[in-house]
């Protein structure tokens, strides 16, 4: 099967005033898209045409070169864009609960703590690129990747991501990506971080 765009789980004014409609429209219906269209113009007739696009992500040293790089990009760029779609919500924002939490301040000192080293990274993240809040051998971890290169690959799963894409916050933001990250706290859906970091992450 094709890759096909998921419907956003709400719409697409609805994570106003911090995200606005126009961008997360554009985000969804045209980057996300473009993201799909290429993926699946790249993989059609090969093996890969009915892989998942995680498993894809996980093992991509094992595509041809040529079909590696499209996949990095655009197979990449699907899985992210999906990934994040899930982890907002208009009734997102507070603070994470339960195992989650607790991990969070064993790990970064405060939960305060964990945001300002989100935002540092987000703010060092030079260019385009994710920075996420991932699990590797049971350890949370900050870390960023560029472009649409997918933590998976680094043999990370996923808990918590932010697109840091000047297409995610241009319009509204214009250059300033600190206000961006600021306004992400509004909109996160803690109850699905909770729900992944409970599976060990995606
Ligand atoms: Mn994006």
């Amino acid at each position: 099967m094709p890759f096909t765009l998921p419907d956003l789980p709400f719409a697409y004014d609805a994570l106003q005033p911090h995200f606005d409609a126009r961008t997360m429209e554009i985000h969804h219906n045209k980057h996300h898209a473009g993201y799909i269209k290429k993926a699946n113009a790249a993989l059609a007739g090969t093996q890969w045409a009915d892989a998942s696009a995680c498993d894809i992500l996980r093992d991509l040293d094992s595509l041809p070169a040529d079909l590696r790089s499209a996949a990095r990009k655009h197979v990449g760029g699907h899985c992210n864009h999906s990934f994040f779609w899930s982890i907002l919500s208009p009734q997102g924002g507070g603070t994470p609960t339960g195992t989650l939490a607790s991990a969070i301040d064993s790990t970064f000192g405060s939960f305060t703590d964990f945001q300002s080293q989100f935002a540092a990274a987000a703010a060092g993240r030079f260019g385009s690129g994710w920075v996420w809040l991932a699990l590797k051998d049971g350890q949370l971890s900050i870390i960023h990747t560029e472009y649409q290169d997918s933590p998976l690959t680094a043999g990370y799963t996923r808990v918590l991501g932010l697109d840091v894409w000047e297409h995610a916050y241009y319009l509204h933001y214009q250059n300033r990506r600190g206000d961006y990250v600021t306004a992400f706290w509004n909109v996160v859906n803690w109850a699905q971080c909770q729900t992944y970091f409970d599976q060990g992450g995606i």
